[in-house]
């Protein structure tokens, strides 16, 4: 059985290689560019994953494509620029085939080398701390490789297409019950440079984005309760 793996990317052709070269066996990747101006998309293309091309800009859009060209019944999200390891993504996507677990997150941890600029790795924190409160999981990260099953990560209707994309997909989960667990995976230093928690401007964004989030569903569950 297959499954398909969604990796957002945008300037990643130096990452490409080694990530595409770890795909384990039955696992296809996906790589959704988003107007890469380095040849990503050329590149993955030549080393054999599907491509799709994006042309909304961001990176929840670039998730929901990728999502909705799958066609396999257990789906995995990752970083496309080397910071994850392809060979750990049966430890996510495991306990969803197994029954398990309705999501699986990779506990980022930081491996020698890697860069997770303290900022990042603090907002990160206390953002788990509020999801935790929120939800009831023991979540300790809020990491990119993910595993769950397509139609039913589909039917949660995320409607962020930022950098919100994640965590709504967390939280929207915890509405819905979900089982969500969460495995270890090594953090490793990412290849070329970051367009997120790695600079000041990212870093805001991904702020704003998230905060809307927590806003949008906090006002969903006052409705509901
Ligand atoms: N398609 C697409 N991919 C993006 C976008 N922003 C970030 N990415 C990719 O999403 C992943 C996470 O971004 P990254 O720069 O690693 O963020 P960081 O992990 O916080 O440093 C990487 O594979 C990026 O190439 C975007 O707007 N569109
Ligand atoms: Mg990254």
């Amino acid at each position: 059985m297959r499954i398909d793996v969604v990796l957002p990317c945008l300037n990643e052709a130096a990452a490409l290689p080694w990530v595409l070269g770890r795909m384990p066996h039955g696992f296809r990747a996906i790589v959704v560019d988003n107007g890469s101006a380095d040849g990503s998309a050329k590149i993955a293309a030549e080393l054999g994953a599907t491509v799709v091309s994006e042309p909304r800009t961001g990176f929840g859009a670039a998730c929901h494509a990728g999502l909705t060209a799958a066609t396999s019944d257990v789906v995995c999200f990752m970083d496309a620029d080397a910071s994850l390891d392809p060979e750990q993504l049966p430890r996510v996507s495991g306990p969803v085939m197994a029954g398990e677990a309705d999501l699986v997150l990779g506990r980022r941890v930081r491996a020698p080398g890697a860069s997770w600029p303290a900022h990042a790795r603090l907002g990160n924190a206390v953002l788990a701390r509020r999801l935790r409160r929120r939800t009831g999981s023991r979540l300790r990260d809020l990491g990119p490789m993910r595993a769950s099953r397509r139609v039913a990560l589909l039917r949660l209707g995320i409607v962020d297409r930022r950098f919100g994309y994640p965590l709504e997909m967390v939280l929207r989960a915890a509405t819905a019950r979900w089982r969500i667990a969460e495995v270890d995976v090594d953090y490793l230093p990412r290849n070329g440079r970051s367009k997120v928690t790695g600079t000041v401007r990212g870093t805001l964004r991904a702020v704003h984005d998230m905060r809307r989030v927590m806003a949008r569903q906090d006002g969903t569950q006052d409705v509901s309760t």
